[in-house]
């Protein structure tokens, strides 16, 4: 028997309202209430094909794939056009846009009324979270996109789930988004927290459109975690088991492109042969103090949003592995036997292919051939490593957090913060290079808190002291820790191999967190002693040049120093005193 698919299942009273409220003012042709159904994704993928959204890649290298080009003004996320439109700009803060909920709501009603005119709503509900956890939140997107519907499919848990989940509840994030006319000028994703609703138009760009990732899990959810005890966060978690079977969790936050997929699906060089690393996630933490007095994570995703170019066998196995089948390839670029290719793939580059904008590439073309944010699209399951708890509600105990960025000279390889407090101001001072997930020029060192600059939904200072405050919740709090992958020397050559290897930083921050070796306490933070550090077998790579790649330049750390005050001045009225005590104390012991 087959079932009709796209009319509507749910008696949530509060659901249907507002989808027929949304309808009318948006008048699309067709309302199409989505079940998450194999049979409804492949009737709506054969839709997007035959609208030309999106092209069937080679089935019998690639099966399940499909291939997308968006707008080329439309290719990143876009932070001059985020807005938190809550009551009062103070509780924005600084760091974000602000409009007033209803001059934001009048204008974005007056930009989507009729613009689904000849058009479908697809009606999009999802989990963020297993289903059964007490983290997990039920989201509803609305949307004119099937890409979109396409990726969310993949992103999150999506249809039927939901809507059982949620039963009659109205407690659900309302996300309205209209492709409109994909114009830069009329580009908003605003975010309203006080009545957990997102409203996205003008883009068809992933992290502006899946408005379950960082509008919801990140911006949403940042502000739902203040009111509610616990913390949505910029970070991955994997899960590191030795080859003995103990198991220990991390959690990393590091900027968008700066190689949170890799280290969440990293393969251990063959020194730690016998070690495994699982992933829980790659790029969402929601966590929540647990009844025995750990702080767990959960994955809030069902898939990976990836940065293809650089993603190779070497660099990436496990995500090379992942992308064969069932996945989504946004500019990349299109080969002539229906694969695809990116900058840093393996092999050489391909003779001629078709370029991210469609036009014909040779490796004599000076422009990239796939975008340098082109991404891939993955469900999670497709992960041969894959933490079988991924799906546990309860998620997974979490010994150690992790802040990183990019940075070329000053931050040294690896470092323990002191305490919580310590750890909070090193993760509050966490600069890095920008790249190319956002619009705008790439390589400046910026400050970016916890990696969350472009997420928090509310005061990045009110957002401090929150962490602040949660170790009074948290009787066994994780060890805080800081890494640098990217310091480079003066010919400018990266000092740390990365990759596979960072499974040795890892080592030693699992022995830390299981007690089993000292540190050197450094004006930083607790540093590696040489013998507890383990360089064997890593070919090229001294204990002398450990030294130069943990090295303090008294010099870089006073501009250091003094550079943390531009993001301190900035939210200087709310600032929570510990943060300007940590510096003190850190300027002290330089
Ligand atoms: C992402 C990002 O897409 O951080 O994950 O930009
Ligand atoms: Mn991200």
């Amino acid at each position: 028997m087959t079932t009709e698919l796209g009319i509507c299942r749910t008696r949530n009273h509060a659901l249907i309202n507002w989808v027929d409220q949304m309808a009318e003012l948006c008048c699309p042709d067709r309302v199409f209430w989505c079940d998450g159904s194999l049979a409804e994704k492949d009737q709506l993928t054969e839709r997007a094909v035959q609208e030309g959204i999106l092209v069937r890649l080679n089935q019998e290298k690639l099966p399940g794939c499909y291939y997308h080009r968006s707008n080329p003004n439309d290719v990143a996320r876009v932070e001059q056009s985020t807005y938190i439109c809550c009551e009062s700009e103070e509780d924005a803060g600084p760091t974000n846009n602000w409009m007033p909920p209803a001059d934001a709501y009048q204008k974005l009603h007056n930009l989507c009324r009729g613009a689904m005119r000849g058009r479908v709503l697809y009606v999009v509900p999802y989990l963020m979270g297993p289903p059964g956890s007490p983290l997990t939140k039920v989201g509803v997107e609305l949307t004119d996109s099937l890409y979109v519907v396409l990726n969310m499919r993949i992103m999150t848990r999506m249809g039927e789930v939901a809507l059982s989940e949620l039963g009659e509840r109205d407690s659900f994030n309302r996300g309205l988004h209209c492709l409109l006319d994909v114009h830069p000028d009329r580009r908003f994703i605003c975010h309203f927290p006080q009545d957990n609703t997102i409203i996205s138009v003008g883009s068809g760009y992933g992290g502006n459109v899946l408005l379950g990732k960082k509008c919801l899990a990140l911006r949403i959810g940042s502000c739902l975690g203040r009111k509610e005890g616990w913390l949505a966060e910029h970070m991955l978690i994997l899960g590191v088991e030795s080859p003995g079977g103990e198991k220990t969790y991390v959690a990393a936050a590091f900027p968008s492109g700066c190689g949170k997929t890799n280290f969440a699906m990293m393969v251990p060089p063959e020194r730690f042969k016998g070690w495994k690393i699982w992933t829980v996630g790659d790029d969402i933490a929601w966590m929540k103090p647990g009844p025995d007095g750990r702080l767990y994570a959960i994955n809030p995703e069902n898939g990976y949003f990836g940065v293809a170019p650089g993603t190779s066998l070497q660099s990436n196995l496990n995500a090379m592995r992942t992308i064969t089948r069932d996945t989504l390839f946004t500019n990349v670029a299109l080969l002539p036997d229906g694969d695809v290719w990116w900058e840093g793939k393996d092999g050489r580059p391909p003779a001629e292919c078709l370029d991210w904008r469609g036009q014909r590439w040779t490796p004599e073309s000076k422009e990239k051939a796939a975008h340098p944010n082109s991404r891939f699209t993955a469900p999670m399951r497709n992960n041969p490593m894959l933490a079988p708890e991924a799906d546990n509600p309860q998620g997974v105990p979490i010994s150690a957090i992790i802040f990183g960025g990019r940075r070329a000279t000053t931050l040294p390889l690896v470092c323990e913060a002191f305490n919580w407090i310590h750890g909070v101001y090193m993760g509050a001072t966490m600069g890095s290079e920008t790249t190319a997930a956002a619009a705008g020029a790439t390589g400046q060192v910026r400050r970016d808190p916890m990696a969350m600059l472009p997420f928090c939904g509310y005061n990045m200072a009110h957002y401090f002291r929150h962490w602040l405050n949660m170790r009074k919740r948290i009787k066994y709090p994780p060890r805080i820790f800081n890494v640098n992958w990217f310091r480079k020397d003066e010919q400018g050559r990266f000092l740390w191999p990365g990759f596979g290897e960072n499974m040795r930083v890892l080592k030693w921050i699992i022995d830390r967190c299981q007690g089993r070796v000292g540190a050197h306490e450094m004006p930083l933070g607790w540093f590696p002693r040489a013998q507890d550090f383990d360089l064997e077998g890593l070919k090229g790579f001294t204990a002398q040049d450990f030294e130069t790649i943990q090295n303090i330049n008294l010099e870089e750390w006073r501009r250091e120093a003094l550079s943390q005050d531009e993001l301190f001045i900035k939210l200087y009225s709310y600032l929570p005193k510990e943060m300007i005590f940590q510096r003190e104390l850190l300027v002290a012991r330089l």
